[in-house]
């Protein structure tokens, strides 16, 4: 069934406070490397990060950019924050001076938090913005940002659940980044139909995400689900490797490990040289790209854990559609999560016939309200309730949902459509392939023919006779025009800091 969420209300409470009229306040609710905070600690300095922004300055729909590593502090500015009615932003921390300049432009932010770890590119984008820059706030230690008053409660704003929350930027592979407006249901729709009813998170759930906090997938991975059960969320602020995420995976034995396919790729390599006890985990999940099945296989093999895939977007918060721990096929991304709706559509707009592909449409009540400043995106993207995600997808015969790439990537060859992620998954699945990533190239007609770029495994030999190996396995094992014509080895693919190839990088 649904979920009721009262009229009025601030989403804090049940994600916060719930959990000490629940007896959770002793219960772990974050551990680090250095800390364990308890829910009690962590209502706590909600509370009084709150009121160290209201203190600022700050006001109920003032906008508060968060270029935060994954730390405790984290999640006190976002919920401290939004108990003020304040609207947290977190950002990308990959990112460079220009796109944080232009964030906190777009956003009119009446504030800036940011851990002095990107201070390089932080402060010259606030040197750029000279008289235009908002007071910053440098996130050092919780007393930097107030945490450490001992004080009354925040009384929590209370709005309703389709009012403006928080906000998540999108970016597209073309154009600027896009402020995804998200409401104050949104979590609770996401964290209850994915991480409950799909996943089966409970208090008992300790969940670890290798993907970041300010990535949507992340947020509600190692944030969102685990506060909605009254579980635990580890966190680690360095970037993610094999081996920090092994270590981690042995230190605080995750019942639930949240991944990305570059990453699992990249884990299974290492997994050649080091055993990993994968006991606790219970499932991983993986999301951002397509898993091909050939990783579900071999990491099923090497950890006797299954990957459950699932594709979830910035704007819909987290996934929607998803294998379950009952219910999976590898190489698909399963089925609609509960509460959510698909359509697989033609250009025209009218659902395709059932096996044929089309462009992927959501409904879902965890869909962001608008783009901030963007009516026109708006208006192309979120229309009469439904989410153009801008997939290309069919569904298998038993109604699986089968991924062919983003539908500005799609080949045409010899006049049918061709899922450059289809060929990828195939070259993946040779022995010398560590990834690969398919885009079209014009040949000498002019027409359009896959070409692939691979990144071979270490000591692997890229010369004629693998490229023969490749092209005939591809043949063999797919439609005869889905062959790559040229193959070239390159060292690394161009990826978002989220680890999407962007096959756009690699056209001619
Ligand atoms: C692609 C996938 C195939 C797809 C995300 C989980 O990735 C997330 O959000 P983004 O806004 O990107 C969305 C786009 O990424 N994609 C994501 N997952 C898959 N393609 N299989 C998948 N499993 O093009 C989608 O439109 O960065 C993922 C949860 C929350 C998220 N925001």
């Amino acid at each position: 069934g649904g979920i009721t969420i009262p009229p009025r209300f601030n989403v804090a409470v049940p994600f916060i406070d719930r959990h000490l009229a629940e007896g959770r306040g002793a219960k772990a609710a974050i551990r680090t490397a250095s800390e364990t905070v308890s829910y009690a600690a962590l209502a706590r300095r909600v509370d009084a990060t709150g009121r160290a922004l209201q203190a600022r300055g700050l006001r109920p729909g003032d906008r508060m950019l968060m270029i935060v590593k994954d730390c405790p502090a984290f999640f006190y500015l976002f919920w401290g924050a939004i108990k003020a009615g304040i609207v947290p932003v977190p950002v990308n921390t990959l990112l460079r001076a220009a796109d944080y300049a232009y964030m906190i432009d777009d956003s009119g932010c009446g504030l800036l938090a940011w851990s002095p770890e990107y201070a390089a590119e932080v402060e010259p984008a606030l040197a750029q913005l000279g008289s235009k820059a908002p007071p910053a706030l440098k996130v050092t230690d919780d007393a930097s940002i107030g945490a450490d008053a001992a004080g009354p409660t925040l009384e929590p704003h209370l709005a309703a659940p389709t009012d403006d929350c928080f906000w998540l930027y999108s970016s597209g592979s073309t154009g600027r980044p896009k402020g995804a407006v998200h409401r104050q249901r949104d979590m609770v729709v996401a964290s209850e139909f994915y991480g409950v009813r799909t996943l089966g998170v409970t208090e008992t759930d300790i969940c670890y995400s290798a993907a970041k906090l300010f990535f949507a997938y992340g947020l509600g991975n190692a944030m969102t689900f685990p506060l909605w059960a009254g579980g635990t969320a580890v966190l680690d602020p360095a970037r993610p490797t094999p081996a920090s995420t092994f270590d981690n995976v042995e230190t605080f034995r995750p019942t639930l490990y949240f991944g990305v396919p570059t990453l699992y790729a990249a884990q299974l390599a290492a997994l050649e040289a080091r055993q990993v006890g994968f006991g606790s985990v219970r499932a991983c999940v993986s999301a951002g790209e397509a898993l091909p099945a050939d990783i579900f296989r071999r990491w099923q093999e090497k950890t006797g854990t299954i990957i459950l895939d699932g594709i979830g977007s910035t704007e819909m918060l987290h996934i929607f559609l998803g294998n379950r721990l009952d219910d999976y096929r590898p190489g698909t991304s399963g089925r609609a999560v509960p509460g959510y709706t698909a359509e697989i559509r033609d250009p025209d707009g009218n659902r395709v016939q059932p096996g044929d592909s089309g462009r992927l449409w959501m409904k879902g009540e965890s869909a962001a309200a608008y783009y901030w400043n963007k009516p026109e995106k708006t208006a192309q993207t979120m229309v009469g309730g439904w989410l153009d995600t801008g997939d290309t997808y069919r569904q298998d015969a038993d109604g699986y949902f089968i991924y062919e790439g983003r539908s500005d990537d799609m080949l045409k060859v010899g006049g049918i459509w061709c899922s450059p992620v289809e060929i990828e998954g195939c070259l993946i699945g040779h022995p010398a392939v560590l990834e690969s990533a398919v885009v079209g190239r014009a040949d000498a007609d002019g027409l359009v023919k896959p070409q692939a770029f691979i990144v071979l495994k270490p000591g692997q030999d890229g010369g004629a006779t693998l490229t023969d190996a490749l092209m005939a396995r591809c043949k063999q094992s797919l439609a005869p025009y889905k062959y790559p014509r040229w193959v070239e080895y390159v060292s690394e693919l161009p990826k978002t800091a989220t680890g999407k190839i962007q096959r756009f990088k690699l056209r001619g």
